[in-house]
Formats: structure tokens, sequence, C-alpha cells
């Protein structure tokens, strides 16, 4: 367990920064370019933990994978050239990894075994389970294959018309993905919007897709081609450095190339509700994704109410934003985000634990929290618990504490942010 003494320096957040690449986006472009038949090369690829775990599933297949820090190359035969892996395979702490792979193991004519590590073992898999069994899919696993461990018997797949009860960008991959290699034509129709990186990158990779509205359309049996990815920036990475400008008084930052996808920026527009001084420019598209720069300057915030169709777009910064919410004038409701209990821990229930820990004023509720704000924070010890946003969440908390803040199980920042202290020191010494 590693432990971080934090608040060495309250100094403001100056400069400009370029945070690491997409996670979902780099995940989606390991799994397309194992699919694909030919070269696929990755640049400002995320080398954070759960990336690195895709890229190993596909290794364990026979795909051929060089990885240098942020470059990938990988090569592959396509789909007809995925071979049954010796070993079960470890997916670690990724949920991503996890329901996208199944639906791709679903169609393969072969066994696999999958596991992950204490926390992914209690995430729920049945929402995946579910259509892929529809389509015609032999799982197996605890609780009749509704977590890890859980074993797959690909199977001919059959096209299905899918309505999914959760809203998660996850659960329409996976069944997108199964889709591909199903008979006949795969819809996902959703209630809302889901991050859609999985519909832009089967593009990128010469396949088709159809999306009207929030129905999105695959034939099956298409084969990809390998092609050239660029990843943005995540901008569930940049709402951090996002986060500490607004809080650290003097703070002026220019984030360089992040990813402004629309189903992706929930958190920009609930910050300009809250009267963040922020700007945005959009710098290009590529692949189907649109990109720019994010100027943000520390601001007086007032509290908002946060629910409903911008939940999905901003459910990985909802601990941040509820950070930033105790020092905004007012209260802050977040609601319609019971999703987050089914994250690397229940979001709700650890969010308000740490920050009450820390002297903030947080009362969960079954879908969402209530934050009093304007409250300043003291400090105290907070554990990550294994879940690297959190870990983020109390390393920023400590820029506005009064009192020491102790970091437990810091180390689990690295899944999705490996250079996050080096960055915000960079940012603090300019
Ligand atoms: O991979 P994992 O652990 O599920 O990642 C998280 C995160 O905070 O990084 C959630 F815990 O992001 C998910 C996100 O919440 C990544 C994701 C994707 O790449 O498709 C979609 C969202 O999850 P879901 O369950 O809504 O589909």
């Amino acid at each position: 367990m590693e432990k971080v003494q934090l608040n060495t320096t309250k100094s403001a957040l100056t400069g400009e920064i370029t945070v690491p690449g997409d996670k979902s986006i780099s995940h989606r472009a390991v799994i397309f370019g194992s699919l694909a038949k030919g070269t696929t090369t990755i640049t400002h690829f995320l080398d954070g933990e759960d990336c690195l775990t895709t890229i190993k599933a596909f290794q364990a297949m026979g795909v051929r994978v060089e990885q240098k820090e942020d470059k990938v190359v990988i090569q592959s035969d396509g789909i007809a050239g995925l071979k049954e892996p010796f070993m079960p395979i470890d997916l670690g702490n990724s949920g991503t990894t996890a329901r996208l792979l199944l639906g791709v193991l679903a169609g393969l004519p072969f066994h696999t075994t999958l596991f992950g590590d204490q926390s992914l073992t209690i995430r729920p898999m049945d929402r995946i389970r579910d259509p892929l069994l529809e389509m015609g899919a032999q799982i197996d696993g605890r609780n009749n294959g509704s977590y890890l461990p859980i074993a797959v018997r690909g199977q001919s797949l059959t096209g299905i018309t899918f309505y999914p009860p959760v809203k998660s960008a996850q659960v329409k991959s996976g069944v997108l993905l199964a889709g591909l290699l199903a008979n006949g034509e795969t819809s996902v129709i959703e209630t809302t919007k889901t991050r859609d990186h999985t519909e832009n990158m089967l593009t990128a990779f010469g396949g088709e897709i159809a999306v009207e509205g929030n129905k999105v359309t695959v034939q099956g049996k298409q084969s990809l081609t390998g092609t050239e990815i660029e990843v943005p920036g995540d901008i569930s990475s940049a709402a951090f450095f996002i986060v500490a400008a607004l809080l650290v008084p003097g703070s002026e930052l220019t984030i360089k190339n992040v990813g402004l996808n629309p189903t992706r920026t929930g958190l920009l527009d609930v910050l300009q509700e809250m009267k963040a001084d922020l700007s945005i420019t959009e710098t290009k598209r590529m692949g189907g994704e649109s990109i720019g720069d994010i100027k943000i300057k520390y601001s007086e915030l007032i509290g908002a109410d946060v629910a409903g169709d911008v939940i999905p777009r901003m459910i990985d910064e909802l601990p941040i934003l509820a950070l930033l919410a105790t020092q905004a004038k007012g209260k802050t409701v977040i609601r319609d985000a019971e999703e987050l209990r089914y994250k690397e821990t229940d979001r709700i229930a650890s969010v308000v634990n740490i920050l009450n820990t820390l002297g903030g004023k947080v009362e969960a509720t079954k879908d969402g929290m209530i934050i009093e704000g304007e409250t300043p924070l003291s400090g105290g010890q907070a554990d990550s618990d294994g879940d690297h946003r959190l870990g983020m969440m109390i390393a920023i908390a400590s820029l506005i504490c009064q009192d020491e803040v102790i970091l437990t199980n810091a180390d689990a920042i690295k899944i999705s942010y490996p250079g996050f202290f080096e960055d915000l020191a960079t940012l603090q010494s300019n």
C-alpha cells in the first residue's frame, strides 16, 4: 500500500500541458487493431495499467503487439487469425476490457477464461452477459456468469435488437463487437446516448455502421483493415487539472489536444453553468473525434443541479466535480447517477466518505449526492481504495486543505494516469 504525504505546495497551476491519451479510445484502438487485418499504428496511446491489460489479452490470443510508452504497433491476421489462449486471461482492474472483450470472445471459435482483481471481481457482468446469451453465446462463471471469473466458449452468434436497461457505453460496445462477428444485423437502441468511440473507431478501420439518433446498427461478418490512430488527450484526466485550476487562486492554464467528443464533455457544460472562466477551442477532427484546447482560470463558482442526460456524458468526472462543489457557493445536487455505485468502488459511498473525512459536508443519496458549499476543507488521511479517480481527487483536494493530507493506495493512479504527480508538479512550478 503506497502512502504519499500530499500538500507540500499549494502554488497556483499555470502554463500549458498535454494529458495522456484517452483511456476509452486507447482500449478500442487495441481491440479493433487486433480484429483488423494488417498493421495498425497507435500514437499517444495511454501507457496506463488498464490499457496494457487489453494489449496483454490480445497478445494471449496470438496478436503481435509492440508497445513502447505511447506508441503501439499491432500486426494481426484479422479475426480468423485469433487463437485460443493457453492460460486464463488476467483483466486486472479494467471494466472496459472485461465488457468489450466478452463481446469479442462470445463469437470466436474457442474457449477462454477471464478473471480480474478484487474490485473487478465484484463488478456486474450480467449487463453484458444477458444480451450476449440472447445472441447465442455460451458463458458461465460465478453466479451463472454475473461476475468474474467467467469462461466463454465461442459460438456462432445471431444479431439482435437490444435496448440496454443500463446507460453503459461498455455494454453497447460489447454488443456491437459481438454483432460484428455475428450473422445478420445487430442494433443497440439507447435511451440516452453514451460515449460513441466504438462507433467512430469502427468507421476508422473501414467498417460500416449506421447511426440514427440513439440507434446504432452494425452488419455481421465485416472485415476490418489496419490503420493509423492518434489518440486525443483524455478529458477524464484533464478534468483533475481543470478543477485544480478552478480551486487554487492565481491559476491559469491551457490543456492542449484534449478529446472534445460531445458524449464526453458534460463536465465542461456543468462548469459553465457554475460560472467557471473557461474557453474551449476545437483545433481538429480525427477518426470521427473532435480535439481541441481548453483554457481555464481560477474562478468563484456557484452550485448546480446536475442530473439527466448530462450524467453519462460526465460519469467519470462526478467524483472530481463533487470536490469542486465543496468550494462553490450554495448547494450542488447530483442525481440520476446510480451507475457510480458499480465502478471501481461504489463511487457515491467512497466520495462522500473521503470528502467528509477531509472536512466536507456531503450527503449520499440513492442515486447521487448533496454537497454543501463553501465548506473549507481541513485534511486528514484518505484512501483511494484502489480507485484511480479517487486517488487523483484526494491529491487535488490536498491543494486546498488547510492541514496535511495523507493519501494511501496512491499506486492506483497508475491505472489511468501514470505521470499524474509529475504533471501536477510541472504545472505548479511554472
Ligand atoms: O474500465 P473501467 O474501470 O470501467 O473505467 C471507468 C473509469 O473510471 O475509468 C469506470 F470505472 O470508465 C468507464 C466509464 O465509466 C469507461 C467506459 C468505456 O470506455 O466505455 C465507459 C463508462 O462505463 P459504463 O459502465 O458507463 O459503460
